[in-house]
């Protein structure tokens, strides 16, 4: 095996690639980039320095008839007298013939995303002489929210420090934020929060000390076309304004908004907007004055308006003080419950940013009732890439196994979730195919810090990698971009089939390894790693399994609280009945004795005995076969993951007996294989 040298910190931008392409053809760039455009001139850059770095070609400077044409098609049109078929917004065409390599981008963000797929193509070897690629973004809002707290820390945090802030100011490494613009760009991250939503002490970060700072942030992203969005608390008016109200419908406070929207967009006038949780654990919010959040909302968007800025409002709001003895609540149903009356309440510049599932970033959640359902209202859907439930990224799970079923859901209104995504958004509503209830964009809650390869685990940047591909294109499979990162991380051959075998292998082991089919939350309070069967039995944030002597899992149906009947009639008529309904939710909707047959013949209580031992048997293969790489990977890399694995694979045997031991103690019926169970 040859040692591919890659270099953590490098992600999926790694140096030592062979190009398939004449070094002479690549040496020749004619560039459009004498402009005052920050985004072209930086997607010249990125061509010439990608050259060098990547593959060891460097540019000459354009000359002759050949070469590298770059440019908008536009200004390709107009100089060369080329011509291109129509293009998608912040789409790009990527032409190679002998002589010539033509990227011309709609815009200059196409541009620079064509700079970025050419080397990726490059890279991966899939690109030739007589090759014609033509790409645009399906999703328009692809958002990476960043949980950084002002301190230094970071909320769900598991790869370090924050980029952005320190010890109570705004402090960061401009070279290493560049370097982290460019890997986001290259995915097509167009979007940037760098606060937590929990504002506490960042509240102050919309104030006049703090904005030149975060002005020069937005100045070292604009050139990579990623916008930032300022986290903000509702309370604003009162804990920054001393008003004492923050009522949205009190004129002082809308006015004080106002103003103090005027002055951000003063520093930082192409900021995207604000970004809000309200009535949210502990977050302040319009039910404080008996105001709806389309009040709340529609208040603060009218304070940006002026500025072209929009207010992104989170749909996770639910009751967190809840009674575990009434049977009757249900926090699944919180966010459908509060938002779909709202529908058609909000401004033109709200989004919505909803959760892809109805609780909170579990391994396995059905898909929000309200996709679908949100017909006059713009919204996108949130992820969750650092792995606050799947292993805080000392376990290796990748995410797009998972991504990919919410991408292919069927909502019952005529669209998939990745159909949604592709249609027009509400403010294009002239275009008379849109579905009415498209989604916007995607969002997703950052994995990344200071560690110095950015995941903390190696393998986690192939979540971020895949949340950037999947919001390009929503129909990827997962398989397709763990090749794609596996090849530019390790280099083409054996060693980045083995890891792709591995990350492929990685999500089903750890579903079986966590809570049973679907029912969710048997995981440590407070920092959630590892199991706690009953954690969260008996508190008050509206989890529960309530798994007896004779049966587990909440009936969600129409006998029970009612959830699934947030769905279309032909959606809840599958999650109604256990023998239609996705096994892998089954105990999320029903209630189930543990003798009920399942699929394959075996007891309920039996698969939960089989689905955890075969969880750790997983995670032990994946160790075994992870070992197999040492010869063929660097040796800092080799032992940060395997000593992982090696962590994952202790707490797959918590998990194994944690559940089954907890099972059998209410049971008392054994396994019928007689593997062992403890007493
Ligand atoms: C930022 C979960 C997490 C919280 C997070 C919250 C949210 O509850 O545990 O840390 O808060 O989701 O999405 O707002």
């Amino acid at each position: 095996m040859t040692i591919f040298h890659m270099k953590e910190y490098d992600c999926w931008l790694q140096g030592g690639f062979k190009a398939a392409l004449k070094a002479e053809l690549l040496a020749n760039i004619h560039a459009e980039d004498g402009t005052d455009a920050a985004i072209l001139k930086q997607a010249a850059a990125e061509l010439r320095e990608g050259l060098v770095r990547r593959f060891g070609i460097r540019s000459e400077g354009g000359n002759g008839v050949g070469g590298v044409f770059l440019g908008t098609a536009g200004w390709l049109t107009r100089i060369y007298g080329l011509s291109f078929p129509p293009l998608k917004p912040e789409g790009f065409h990527i032409g190679v013939s002998e002589d010539r390599v033509v990227i011309a981008g709609a815009d200059a963000a196409g541009t620079l995303y064509g700079v970025f797929r050419f080397l990726s193509l490059l890279a991966l070897g899939e690109i030739k002489a007589g090759d014609a690629v033509a790409d645009a973004p399906v999703a328009a809002i692809r958002a990476l929210n960043h949980w950084d707290n002002i301190e230094g820390t970071i909320e769900r945090g598991y790869a370090g420090g924050s980029l952005f802030f320190k010890d109570g100011e705004v402090r960061y490494d401009a070279e290493r934020l560049r370097d982290y613009a460019r890997l986001l760009a290259s995915v097509g991250i167009n979007v940037v929060s760098l606060n937590n939503v929990n504002v506490r002490t960042s509240s102050k970060l919309i104030t006049e000390p703090f904005l030149p700072r975060i002005a020069a942030i937005a100045g070292i992203f604009r050139p990579y076309g990623v916008r930032l969005l300022l986290s903000v608390t509702f309370s604003s008016p009162e804990v920054l304004g001393g008003l004492g109200t923050s009522d949205p419908l009190d004129a002082r406070a809308a006015a004080w908004w106002r103003e103090r929207a005027a002055l951000v967009y003063h520093h930082i006038p192409d900021l995207r907007g604000f970004l809000v949780k309200a009535d949210s654990e502990g977050e302040g919010g319009p039910f404080q004055y008996g105001r709806t959040h389309a009040d709340g909302a529609n208040m603060l968007a009218a304070a940006v308006k002026p500025f072209g800025g929009e207010c992104v409002w989170r749909c996770f709001v639910y009751d967190c003080t809840q009674d575990w003895r009434n049977t009757a609540f249900d926090r699944a149903r919180a966010a459908y419950d509060h938002f779909k009356p709202l529908d058609g309440q909000f401004a033109e510049n709200v989004i919505l940013q909803i959760k892809h599932g109805p609780y909170d970033f579990q391994v396995r959640e059905p898909v929000s009732p309200l996709f679908g359902a949100m017909a006059k209202t713009r919204h996108t859907m949130e992820f969750q890439i650092t792995q606050e439930y799947t292993g805080q990224q000392i376990d290796l799970c990748f995410l797009p196994w998972m991504w990919q079923d919410v991408m292919a859901y069927d909502t019952g209104y005529g669209a998939t979730v990745s159909g949604l995504l592709g249609a027009q958004p509400v403010s294009a509503r002239q275009d008379a195919a849109r579905h009415p209830a498209a989604i916007e964009g995607l969002a997703a809650v950052a994995n990344t810090g200071l560690d110095g390869n950015w995941t903390g685990h190696t393998l986690a940047q192939a979540n971020l990698y895949g949340y950037g591909r999947l919001c390009w294109n929503p129909a990827l499979g997962a398989e397709e971009i763990a090749r794609e990162w596996c090849v530019l991380t390790f280099g083409p051959g054996q060693t980045a089939r083995t890891v792709a075998d591995i990350l492929m292998k990685s999500y089903p082991a750890y579903q079986k390894n966590n809570a049973p089919f679907g029912v969710c939350f048997m995981v440590e309070p407070r920092h959630h790693y590892g199991p706690s069967i009953e954690g969260y039995e008996y508190s008050r944030w509206g989890t529960y399994h309530r798994a007896g002597r004779e049966a587990v899992g909440l009936d969600r149906t129409g006998n029970g609280t009612g959830y699934s009947a947030q769905y279309p009639a032909a959606i809840a008529a599958v999650f109604d009945d256990p023998r239609l309904c996705p096994e892998d939710l089954l105990l999320f909707f029903h209630r189930l004795r543990y003798d009920f047959r399942m699929r394959n013949g075996k007891t309920l209580l039996q698969n939960i005995y089989d689905t955890h031992f075969e969880g750790y048997d997983e995670a032990e293969a994946l160790l075994a076969k992870w070992q197999t790489l040492e010869p063929a990977l660097p040796p800092a890399v080799y032992c940060s993951v395997r000593e992982r694995l090696e962590r994952q694979l202790l707490n797959a045997r918590e998990w194994r007996d944690q559940v089954n031991t907890y099972f059998y103690r209410h049971t008392l019926i054994p396994d019928e294989r007689g593997r062992k169970i403890y007493e």
